[in-house]
């Protein structure tokens, strides 16, 4: 039987010459070769600390090539690799090693000490102690051995949090990841010589599939930043061909007085995804660079799900058709389809879809249609050639940055503060991150607490990312005559809050 792992068709991409750089970085060049032998040697430290085919393993590491590897190690040993953002604090680690229970937790040294009173065994990736990995590695065997899977075994779980304020974890297949990858390249259009710039975070999709993917199945020279920082970019544009990023990379380099068609003139691709690139960064940027960016659209649950073309017109404000093998739908409130430019739900079904969220089969089935669609919980139209705008959002969520906030998660803890009656968290349109995550607070009669310390009762909670921008006190919340507060209203009364939009 083939093995479906997707090492396994990684590896049967790698350039024939395997000493050609696959991570340039900082810290030095990371070739294929060393990309096979290091990720063999993880896995080998992975299985004498007693990890097993089908076991997790949770990673909440920096970015570096080195998390790189261990992402790449947990595959080849068909372990399933559960990435966290390194700006969770402990309260929201604590949550995912309780609901993932893994072999190994991969952390930072720095989390160690409170990380290893909650599960049996920890490593670190890098430092100096015998839980080092990287220690371990350099005097482990390198066995070339890449587990045998099928397409429906694990190859990672992704959190994401829910309307209820709990993180669900969203099970990925090998079969899932590889055929996103296989579409992507081909969609896309890949060629030999292609070098991808990468300076998104490697715990999301955004980061770690559809871009690495890319990259792997191109045997891709990629050029690694730890941060997307604007200077460094710029700086890097000139030796590249492909960029991908969340709508604020655009909107930094269009505020860049360094930016130029100039700076791009090896470049063949911009892509934006993660959250709405607005139309008038998508001209601003066409201008000023020559290069029309290409938006596409997807989700934790399934990968990349629709995209604009590659060949034909890419149009602002569409997220374009769905990809090759993906079915999309947009229907009623019961799933049924409704006729082509008005709005609805949309729903979509594919290689692509997860196989439904770790240990809660009925929040899984809430999600899947009885005909197997998935209901994304974006509102769009789809016009008749099947190209899609996302107009809006049926969840209540803020994409800040390109990072997902839900505000039932960050408005429970604000509700805990002493001094607090009652919050309502909202997105409000914000120049740099596209939407900033913002509190309105209503505060018991007696109270006198601040702003400030409202933001500061939240730091040992929420991650940075999560807590609000500003927080706004009213003396009451609009609600509606079901006595639902009205956020519409408070985004409405609030619009212009981080005003004045840049151009
Ligand atoms: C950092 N901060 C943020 C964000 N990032 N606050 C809100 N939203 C954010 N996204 C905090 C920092 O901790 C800092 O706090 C302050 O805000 C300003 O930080 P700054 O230096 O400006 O931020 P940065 O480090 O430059 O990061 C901004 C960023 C980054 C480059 C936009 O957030 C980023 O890389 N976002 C990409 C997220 C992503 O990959 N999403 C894909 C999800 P202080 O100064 O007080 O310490 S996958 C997905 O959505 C689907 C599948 C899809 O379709 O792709
Ligand atoms: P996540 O749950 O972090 O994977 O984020 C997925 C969500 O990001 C989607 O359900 C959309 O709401 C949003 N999203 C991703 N790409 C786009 C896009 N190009 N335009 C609008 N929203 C997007």
């Amino acid at each position: 039987m083939p093995n479906a792992n997707l090492y396994a068709l990684f590896a049967s991409r790698f350039p024939p010459d395997r000493s050609a750089p696959f991570l340039e970085h900082a810290r030095g060049i990371t070739s294929f070769a060393q990309l096979d032998d290091q990720s063999a040697r993880i896995a080998a430290v992975l299985k004498s600390r007693g990890a097993a085919k089908g076991d997790r393993i949770i990673v909440q590491v920096d970015k570096s090539p080195e998390a790189v590897m261990l992402y790449l190690a947990c595959l080849r040993a068909g372990l399933t690799f559960i990435p966290l953002n390194p700006a969770y604090t402990i309260a929201e680690v604590a949550y995912f090693i309780k609901d993932a229970n893994p072999r190994i937790v991969v952390c930072s040294p720095q989390m160690e000490p409170e990380i290893s009173a909650l599960c049996t065994t920890t490593l670190t990736l890098d430092g100096v102690g015998n839980g080092s990995l990287i220690k371990q590695m350099n005097t482990a065997a390198a066995n070339p051995e890449v587990t045998q899977c099928t397409g429906d075994d694990l190859a990672a779980i992704l959190y994401t949090s829910g309307t209820t304020g709990r993180s669900k974890g969203a099970m990925l297949t090998h079969d899932n990841l590889a055929s996103n990858a296989l579409v992507l390249h081909q969609y896309w259009q890949w060629q030999p010589g292609d070098v991808l710039l990468h300076a998104l975070p490697i715990f999301h999709v955004h980061g770690l599939f559809v871009a690495l993917h890319c990259a792997l199945m191109n045997a891709s020279k990629v050029i690694f930043h730890d941060t997307f920082n604007t200077d460094n970019i710029i700086a890097a544009l000139p030796d590249t061909t492909v960029l991908m990023g969340v709508p604020t990379f655009y909107t930094r380099l269009l505020d860049a007085a360094g930016f130029s068609a100039q700076t791009c003139k090896n470049m063949r691709l911009f892509i934006s995804g993660s959250a709405p690139l607005l139309p008038e960064t998508f001209a601003s940027f066409e201008q000023r660079s020559g290069h029309t960016i290409l938006e596409r659209y997807g989700m934790t649950e399934a990968g990349m799900i629709t995209s604009n073309p590659y060949g034909g017109q890419r149009i602002a404000g569409t997220v374009g058709a769905a990809l090759p093998g993906v079915t999309a739908r947009v229907t009623d409130a019961d799933g049924d389809e409704i006729p082509r430019g008005e709005v609805g739900i949309l729903e979509i079904k594919g290689p692509n879809v997860f196989a439904g969220y770790w240990q809660m089969p009925q929040k899984t089935a809430e999600e899947f249609r009885p005909d197997g669609f998935f209901i994304t919980g974006d509102m769009a139209t789809m016009d008749t050639d099947g190209r899609i705008a996302i107009v809006g959002r049926a969840k209540d969520m803020v994409i800040t940055g390109g990072y997902n906030v839900y505000p039932k998660e960050v408005e429970l803890v604000i509700d805990e503060i002493h001094g607090v009656k009652e919050s309502a968290v909202i997105g409000l349109p914000h120049p740099d991150l596209g939407e900033a995550v913002t509190a309105v607070v209503v505060t018991e009669s007696d109270a006198t607490i601040t702003e400030a310390e409202i933001i500061a009762a939240l730091a040992g909670s929420l991650a940075k990312f999560k807590q609000p921008k500003r927080v706004i006190f009213t003396p009451e919340l609009p609600r509606n005559t079901m006595g639902k507060v009205q956020k519409k209203a408070l985004r409405e009364t609030y619009a212009t809050l981080y005003q004045p939009l840049k151009k």
